[in-house]
């Protein structure tokens, strides 16, 4: 039996739930030198935690988390719970060597993502290895987007066009959840599916953003405290709309919100190049848009890729041609990498410091949408 990777993770909702089914399947799916092992899971409520562990797959459950971290069969810490709680998780993990995988937005401030990025830092000179999860990365259409624009097929990147849309609290019953109350998430669709798009477009062009001019909306106010005919107040914004430079040369627009009705996940990323175009919709995954404008004219015309080849990213684990694959999938690529990065003693990209970037502009769409000007973006010290 091949070395096996201990997890411990921390939360079980829809986060936990994916992570879960990516452990479950990343060694049937691929071949790696090391076997993750579910080892134990914990969450805030002792009935919830167990029904979560029978459920989802993990071989024992606890309510404190830092028994998780001081247990010697434990090799990973996967974070999957609410934003506030990354700082302290993440930092105790490193300390004692763990290895870290944390998921996106890495914080809710720049102060503590950038001490989570100094830490993982730190521990990188002992082995121990830290990734944010910024699972659309790996959907294979993405990744080959990025092949793509490496290889200089769509030429100099022009124009960036990027937006994460969903519709689930339009309703103005929809109660107060946590996502909605900045202390707990850090901010809304900002920093929520902002983030995606911001890592995605960033990874795809290979170019940084620079400066912002951004501006935010809370179209509903208050709302119902859950379980309560109480209202509270909705401390983030709805939506957040930018414009960018980035370090390239590009230029680019920016749109998350959670007020797009009809809209349930449509992330969408559309780059115009000197040569070309690639699009990227999340809602036809296993598909990539291509316009080649070095083909005679006579010819050219949007050619529709189906990343669902041998050749393409992470296809020859799954089905037979032309079969696709889903949102699942990028959870189970990214444990792949990360393990993949563990046993090669390499780093998985993307960092805390990728992350800690991320937070810049997050951070600086926020400041530029408060003081309704034009604002630069921070960079990380390398
Ligand atoms: C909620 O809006 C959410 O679950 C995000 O937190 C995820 O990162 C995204 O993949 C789907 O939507």
């Amino acid at each position: 039996m091949s070395k096996q990777l201990r997890v411990g993770m921390v939360g079980y909702a829809f986060m936990g739930a994916a992570h879960s089914q990516a452990w479950r399947t990343v060694n049937h799916a691929f071949d790696l030198p090391l076997s993750a092992r579910m080892q134990a899971v914990s969450g805030r409520s002792a009935q919830a935690v167990a029904a979560a562990a029978t459920r989802l797959g993990w071989a024992e459950h606890t309510t404190d988390w830092r028994s998780l971290i001081t247990r010697d069969d434990i090799d990973l810490i996967d974070i999957c719970s609410p934003g506030d709680t990354h700082f302290e998780i993440a930092l105790a993990a490193l300390a004692a060597g763990k290895h870290v995988l944390c998921e996106k937005p890495l914080a809710n401030t720049v102060a503590e993502a950038r001490e989570m990025a100094a830490a993982a830092e730190a521990a990188r000179t002992t082995g121990v290895v830290a990734m944010c999860g910024f699972n659309y990365r790996r959907v294979p259409a993405v990744t080959l987007m990025r092949e793509m624009v490496a290889a200089g097929r769509i030429g100099d990147v022009r124009h960036i066009r990027a937006n994460y849309l969903q519709d689930w609290i339009v309703d103005p019953w929809f109660p107060l959840v946590w996502r909605l109350r900045k202390e707990v998430a850090g901010s809304g669709a900002l920093g929520d599916i902002g983030a995606h798009i911001v890592d995605l477009t960033q990874h795809v062009t290979g170019q940084s953003i620079t400066t912002v001019s951004a501006l935010t909306e809370t179209f509903v106010k208050r709302r119902p405290l859950p379980g309560s005919d109480e209202l509270g107040d909705v401390t983030v914004d709805d939506a957040a709309l930018f414009l960018a430079r980035l370090s390239g040369g590009a230029i680019a627009t920016y749109e998350a919100t959670r007020f797009a009705t009809g809209r349930k996940n449509g992330l969408r990323v559309e780059l115009n190049g000197s040569l070309g175009t690639l699009a990227f919709d999340f809602e036809r995954m296993n598909e990539l848009e291509f316009y080649d404008a070095t083909k005679p004219a006579a010819e050219r015309g949007f050619t529709r890729i189906l990343v669902t080849e041998p050749e393409h990213p992470y296809m020859t684990a799954w089905w037979p041609a032309g079969h696709p694959i889903g949102y699942e999938h990028t959870f189970t690529h990214q444990a792949r990498d990360l393990i993949e990065a563990i046993s090669t003693g390499q780093h998985p990209a993307p960092s805390f410091t990728d992350a800690l970037q991320v937070q810049l502009v997050l951070d600086a769409v926020s400041r530029s949408a408060e003081t309704c000007s034009w604002t630069t973006v921070e960079q990380p010290e390398e």
